[in-house]
């Protein structure tokens, strides 16, 4: 789901290319070569929807512009609509800054614990205390215990029997023995994507109900329903059985995709975004119809349901830099010495939970 930096054949073909590729992260060319530090190439965002000043305007003025209107239903805030989108709803700001602080630490401690998957699943196999490894400077480590084994050879790269060192302990190892490591940080900056509740399996693009899982968490679940309720049918309640985490840094996207692969569309997605501002492209059926972009901040929720469902979306850019990643309240609120940890890694990061009914 992760585009990558290269720039392919098919890179200009379908509108939603073309604009993936007017708001993605590129570096001046200029800077590149020189020992300055890179500066991120200038974009216009003039174009892009801004919920955060409509609600303010709307707050103050109840104005709204042309195509956006606000649902007539009763929830604790404004519910954004799109005229040209039914089934689309925005609602910002809609995270408090302690439920986002707590879905931030949730994010990188307990969702990639296993039996829950993430991508360094395929490689290294379950990994336990990813965040806490971190924190601590560890290195995971596979002692290759057959006498003579060429690591070098050796096709299967998985790091099943691996365990957690400190980078001295290593040290010491790596003298003595044969080994390999990585080290934690690494790991963690690698985190592409856990799975909560049932687990997708990326590889078949389905859920995989035979894998085990754990349910979601209680509170999660209980959040979840309370969202996705602008969505749903009156008397009906949101089911939550699978989350996917999407875990992005600096330069990282998510290209245009349907998600496609549960039973009943008339029910959400609810989607709620952590950390560093983004650019969110709603495109249309057809790569071919020309999306529409907008601004996801810290504690914004939106939900896809019903026609909604069937259009590409994707995320072409996070803001990492301190005049647009628009994160000061939770660097004010995790500034305390217990919460460094969790302000290092989303000063430059963005999290995203979104939550599905399976069946
Ligand atoms: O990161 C986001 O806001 C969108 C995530 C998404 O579209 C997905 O995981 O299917």
């Amino acid at each position: 789901m992760y585009g990558s930096d290269g720039v392919n054949d098919d890179s200009e073909r379908t509108a939603f290319r073309r604009t993936e590729k007017k708001y993605k992260l590129y570096y001046d060319s200029n800077s590149k070569s020189s020992k300055k530090k890179k500066q991120p190439r200038a974009v216009d965002l003039s174009e892009v929807i801004d919920f955060k000043s409509i609600s303010e305007s709307f707050a103050v003025n109840g104005d709204l512009p042309a195509g956006v209107s606000k649902l007539e239903r009763n929830f604790d805030r404004p519910v954004f609509c799109l005229d040209n989108c039914p089934g689309f709803y925005f609602i910002p700001a809609s995270l408090s800054i302690e439920e986002q602080c707590r879905w931030i630490k949730e994010s990188l401690v307990s969702f990639p614990q296993p039996p829950n998957r993430t991508n360094h699943n395929a490689l290294y196999g379950a990994i336990h205390d990813l965040f806490n490894a971190a924190k601590t400077s560890q290195v995971l480590v596979k002692e290759v215990t057959v006498p003579g084994e060429d690591i070098s050879n050796d096709v299967d790269a998985n790091f099943h029997n691996h365990r957690w060192a400190s980078s001295e302990e290593h040290d010491s190892s790596v003298n003595g023995g044969n080994c390999r490591s990585i080290s934690a940080s690494v790991l963690l900056r690698k985190l592409r994507w856990s799975t909560l509740g049932l687990q997708f399996d990326w590889s078949k693009r389905c859920y995989n109900v035979s894998l085990p899982h754990n349910k979601i968490p209680d509170a999660l679940c209980e959040l979840a329903k309370k969202m996705a309720a602008p969505a749903m049918a009156v008397g009906e309640e949101f089911q939550p059985e699978a989350a996917i985490v999407n875990y992005f840094s600096s330069g990282d996207m998510l290209g245009g995709h349907l998600d496609d692969m549960e039973a009943d569309w008339s029910k959400p997605i609810v989607s709620m975004s952590l950390g560093c501002k983004a650019i969110f492209l709603l495109g249309g059926k057809s790569r071919n119809d020309e999306p529409l972009a907008m601004f996801l901040r810290s504690g914004d929720v939106v939900l896809m349901a019903g026609e909604a469902r069937e259009r590409f979306h994707g995320v072409p850019r996070i803001f990492t830099d301190i005049e647009n990643a628009d994160i000061g309240s939770l660097e004010k609120k995790l500034s305390d010495e217990d919460d460094i940890c969790y302000l290092e890694y989303i000063k430059t990061s963005r999290i995203n939970i979104n939550i599905r009914q399976v069946f």
